[in-house]
């Protein structure tokens, strides 16, 4: 592998932190030894701080799962290497025959949260101008669209850190909803030391995570609500605040429009309900309303609450939640949601979401369309309108009236899309799959067609984190083999398809041509340049021409035209599948700290898979004992989607009615074979975090 000179200051490919090291290349490296040194480097997210993925992340580089050529999938099922030639002018060839046959929504495009913002951006712009397709959505629907949705109800607009998690060190008192930094996002941590030394670390789980236990010995608290129970919790919480007098009057009669709405609607709220619904006794909700009351206070959502079939709703009840107090938007409190991806934030800004122009712009809206036409150079009218959710637009394939042939870019879903059974068998139905990506990894090896591109230590542009700052990504490696750029394919398969629009390759010209589509949008990025992500101001969005940096969007006003938060009042629902025999319990799934999200990067590093070579479940010793299961026993969890079998690990610290499936490995170790497809009516988002399973002996 070819390679240029060292020292590159980039940033961590997982998740939204964004953590920032420095790579260079090894003055000398024994076989087997990366071909990058990572070295933490000092930064407001992570202060020089690496978790184990980050660490190891170099590891992937010449990883064995990484494709350098393009591959052709061959009529015995084996892949053929192709030339660049060969493998684009294939897939153009599926495109039109696709489409001859069942119109331009017979194409779909399904993209990631971890691409860059320019590659995010020319991948809508490829759907929309060069397939002409509606058909495009994008992994964030299983990741932020929930909290999305509330936040834009709420405050009019979708940041999800609306300040900088440095802000959170002189918190007293933090409430984290689902949440579990301490795997998730380990460097964080140092955040909230100053909340859990000062005993204000509240920490709602069903499982006592690492984050819950570090609340252990009376210095935070630990609320093992019942799964699914948070909105029935918040809205006990509200209650509560208004009963006891903790309401910020001034607060409430100066930003925020809705309370008398609020109030009612959390009346019947009475804290000894809420205890029976939720199983948190009234005594420690009324200990957690004194603390939040108590000032310098934080709400922060994770996973746990928002991916349910009542997600928007649960986060909308948090956002309620925080205004009561006063938070939003008030110097040294403040609400929030923790994004995921590295590119989590950005990645939902640009335009891959089925309903979205760039800049957080909405499809339907003539004058969007007509900015975003302009710049690309095409006619508004030739701009799809919206098109369907992930989880719909993935059960589509193959099916009458759905996609025939799919891009994927940058997603795992045979392995992470609920329900992934299904998933599987949709895909083996269609006509053609083109993955797009670096590893082959368990959704392209049933592809048609894998093109190989560059990875991160070996690319260009920029990332938006979970503070909503603006990130350099650079380029310390040429790519190896024939990977090329994924602008390019872009931009190659664009011209072949004959497209209107012109495509750029180079990342900084596309983040240019992105900021002036996002011009005027709500995310606007127009007055950002490479040249100042190289300097060490912070760079917040929004940040329109001429404009600044903003680190706080809410300081002054939210993005509603009156400049108020609103009051959204929400109800309680039945959750589509909840335990009603003796012998059914709630399956929650989550995250380990060495794996990230389907396993495809992270199962590919050795160290990470010594420590965590498969899938383990973890039970409370009495739903074992019950079963006549021991530590390390294999068990059978089903349901009427499938049965999957994993040994066991005992801990006292979950819900007796409750087990916990990580679900990063592939196979039969799939948890999400047994998640549901239910979805949010909202937002779309999958119900990941509640399903149903009997637990047997093996
Ligand atoms: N190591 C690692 N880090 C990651 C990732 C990864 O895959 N691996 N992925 C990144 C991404 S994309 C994301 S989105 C974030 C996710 O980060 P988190 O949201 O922290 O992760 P999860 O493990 O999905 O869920 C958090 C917690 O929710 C709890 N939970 C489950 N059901 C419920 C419920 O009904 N109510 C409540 N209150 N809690 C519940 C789980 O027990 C779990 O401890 O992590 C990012 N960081
Ligand atoms: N049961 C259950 N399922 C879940 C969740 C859960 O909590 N429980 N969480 C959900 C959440 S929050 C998320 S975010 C999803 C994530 O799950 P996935 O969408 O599957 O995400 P990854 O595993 O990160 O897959 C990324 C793929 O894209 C490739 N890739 C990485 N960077 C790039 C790039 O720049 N370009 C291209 N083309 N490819 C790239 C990687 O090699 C990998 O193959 O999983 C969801 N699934
Ligand atoms: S916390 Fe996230 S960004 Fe930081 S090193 Fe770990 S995976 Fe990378
Ligand atoms: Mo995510």
């Amino acid at each position: 592998m070819e390679r240029t000179s060292g020292g590159a200051r980039t940033h961590c490919p997982y998740c939204a932190l964004q953590c920032a090291m420095t790579l260079t290349e090894p003055a000398s490296r024994a076989p087997g030894e990366p071909l990058l040194e990572v070295a933490g480097r000092d930064f407001p997210t992570n202060r020089g701080g690496l978790c184990k993925k980050g660490w190891t992340s170099a590891v992937v580089l010449d990883a064995p799962g990484r494709v350098t050529v393009p591959l052709v999938k061959q009529p015995d099922g084996s892949f053929a290497e192709a030339s660049w030639d060969e493998a684009l002018d294939l897939v153009v060839d599926r495109v039109r025959a696709a489409q001859a046959a069942g119109g331009a929504d017979a194409v779909g495009v399904f993209g990631g949260g971890g691409l860059t913002n320019e590659k995010a951006y020319q991948l809508g712009k490829f759907a929309r101008t060069a397939l002409r397709t509606s058909r495009i959505d994008y992994n964030g629907r299983f990741c932020m669209s929930s909290a999305a949705a509330a936040a834009n109800r709420a405050f009019g607009l979708d940041r999800g850190l609306p300040f900088p998690v440095t802000d959170l060190d002189a918190a007293r008192t933090v409430l984290l909803l689902g949440s579990n930094p301490a795997d998730t996002m380990p460097p964080f941590l140092g955040h909230l030391e100053g909340a859990r030394a000062a005993g204000g670390l509240i920490v709602v789980d069903p499982r006592r995570s690492s984050t819950a236990r570090l609340t252990a010995d009376g210095v935070g608290i630990h609320l093992a609500a019942a799964p699914g129970t948070d909105l029935a919790l918040l809205l006990g919480l509200a209650h509560l605040v208004i009963a006891e007098g903790l309401v910020d009057r001034a607060y409430v009669d100066a930003r925020t429009s809705g309370f008398e709405a609020l109030r009612r609607s959390v009346a019947e709220w009475w804290p000894e309900r809420t205890a029976a619904v939720t199983g948190v006794p009234a005594d420690r909700l009324r200990e957690v309303v004194r603390r939040l009351a108590e000032g310098d206070a934080y709400i922060l959502t994770g996973r746990g609450v928002e991916q349910h079939a009542d997600g928007t709703d649960t986060a909308q009840a948090a956002i309620n939640l925080a205004l009561l107090l006063g938070l939003p938007g008030t110097a040294g409190s403040g609400y929030g949601t923790m994004t995921g991806q590295g590119n989590g934030q950005g990645g939902r800004e640009h335009g891959q979401k089925a309903d979205q122009l760039p800049g957080y712009r909405s499809i339907a809206d003539p004058a969007a369309r007509a900015h975003v036409a302009a710049v690309w150079g095409v006619d508004p009218d030739s701009i799809p309108g919206p098109g369907v959710p992930a989880v719909q637009l993935l059960e589509s394939a193959g099916a009458p009236g759905g996609v025939s042939c799919l891009f994927v870019h940058g997603s795992n879903p045979v392995i992470s899309a609920p329900n992934a059974g299904a998933v599987r068998a949709a895909f083996a139905r269609l006509d053609t799959l083109v993955v797009c990506d670096f590893l082959l990894g368990d959704t392209a090896a049933l592809a048609d067609v894998v093109l190989p591109i560059a990875q991160w230590a070996e690319e260009d542009g920029t990332m938006t984190n979970l503070e909503g700052r603006v990130l350099r990504r650079r380029r310390a490696l040429e790519p190896p083999g024939q990977a090329r750029s994924e602008l390019w394919i872009l931009a190659e398969l664009a011209r072949r398809l004959g497209s209107a629009a012109q495509f750029d390759t180079d990342p900084e010209t596309v983040f240019g041509e992105l900021g002036r589509a996002s011009a005027g949008g709500k995310a606007d990025y127009s007055g950002i340049d490479y040249r100042m992500l190289d300097g060490d101001e912070p760079v917040h969005w929004p940040f329109p021409a001429g404009g600044t940096s903003t680190p706080r969007p809410f300081a002054e006003r939210f993005g509603h035209p009156d400049g108020l938060a609103k009051f959204v009042p929400v109800k309680r629902r039945q959750n589509p599948e909840t335990p009603s025999r003796p012998d059914e319990l709630w399956l929650v799934t989550g995250r380990l700290l060495e794996h990230y999200q389907s396993g495809a990067q992270t199962r590919q590093v050795p160290e990470l898979m010594d420590a965590r070579p498969r899938l383990v479940a973890t039970m409370h010793p009495t739903t074992a004992s019950a079963r006549g299961l021991a530590e390390g026993d294999t068990a059978v969890f089903a349901n009427h989607r499938a049965s999957i079998s994993a040994p066991i690990a005992l801990d006292a610290g979950i819900r007796p009615d409750t087990v916990f499936l990580p679900f990063h490995f592939p196979g039969g170790d799939s948890a999400n074979l047994l998640t549901s497809d239910a979805v949010d009516p909202t937002s779309s988002m999958p119900e990941f975090k509640s399903a149903v399973v009997t637990v047997a002996k093996a």
